[in-house]
């Protein structure tokens, strides 16, 4: 296979990605293709099983080992209503104080270790983008649990690992006004 899912004792991951050249290559365009078919697959329950990968919602180029900036997103949010987002070069231009964090805490596809405690993020962001799924420029105001995914896979581009935003001294504390998402 071409791409490959890499973990995180990888040194690759904490690395920092390249912006991309628009208009988009012909690789990067396949590249932005496979990870849309990569999450639409971990969500199909027999695949997933088959392959043994996990349901994803979001995955970073830098998790297949494609240092560049680059992110895909795709989770149901109605009955017949989904997130999709292919983001090239995205950039957030502003984000609430307040901050949320998942209840459950985290995860990530390319992180098999179980990191307990609570990642602590802007409850609110405002991000601009190249979408190449609606092949235009974009702003998205995202808040809650989109907003969440938006920064988990953000901060792939800049080599972060949600565990690193875990209080190493006090993981279940909750800050200031956080909101705590179930
Ligand atoms: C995920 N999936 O994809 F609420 F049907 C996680 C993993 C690490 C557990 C696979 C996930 O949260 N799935 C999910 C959640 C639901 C309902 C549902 C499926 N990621 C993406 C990732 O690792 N990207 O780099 C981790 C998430 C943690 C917070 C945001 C992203
Ligand atoms: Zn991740």
């Amino acid at each position: 296979m071409k791409y490959k899912l890499i973990k995180d004792n990888n040194p690759k991951l904490r690395k920092k990605s390249e912006e991309v050249l628009i208009p988009l290559s012909q690789e990067d365009k396949e590249t932005l293709d496979f990870m849309l078919f990569y999450l639409k697959k971990s969500q199909d329950i027999e695949y997933a099983q088959k392959h043994n990968i996990r349901p994803g919602v979001g995955l970073a180029a830098p998790q297949l080992g494609i240092l560049k900036r680059m992110f895909v997103i795709y989770y149901q949010v109605g009955e017949n209503e989904y997130k999709i987002y292919q983001l090239v070069n995205p950039k957030i231009i502003a984000f609430s104080n307040q901050l949320a964090t998942l209840e459950g805490g985290e995860g990530c596809l390319s992180v098999d270790a179980v990191h307990e405690g609570y990642v602590h993020r802007h409850n609110s962001i405002q991000l601009k983008a190249y979408d190449y799924y609606s092949k235009k420029d974009i702003i998205i105001n995202a808040d809650g649990y989109d907003a969440i995914v938006l920064q988990h896979e953000y901060d792939h581009l800049d080599g972060i690992l949600f565990y690193d935003r875990i209080d190493k001294d006090n993981p279940k504390a909750i800050k200031k006004d956080e909101v705590i998402i179930k």
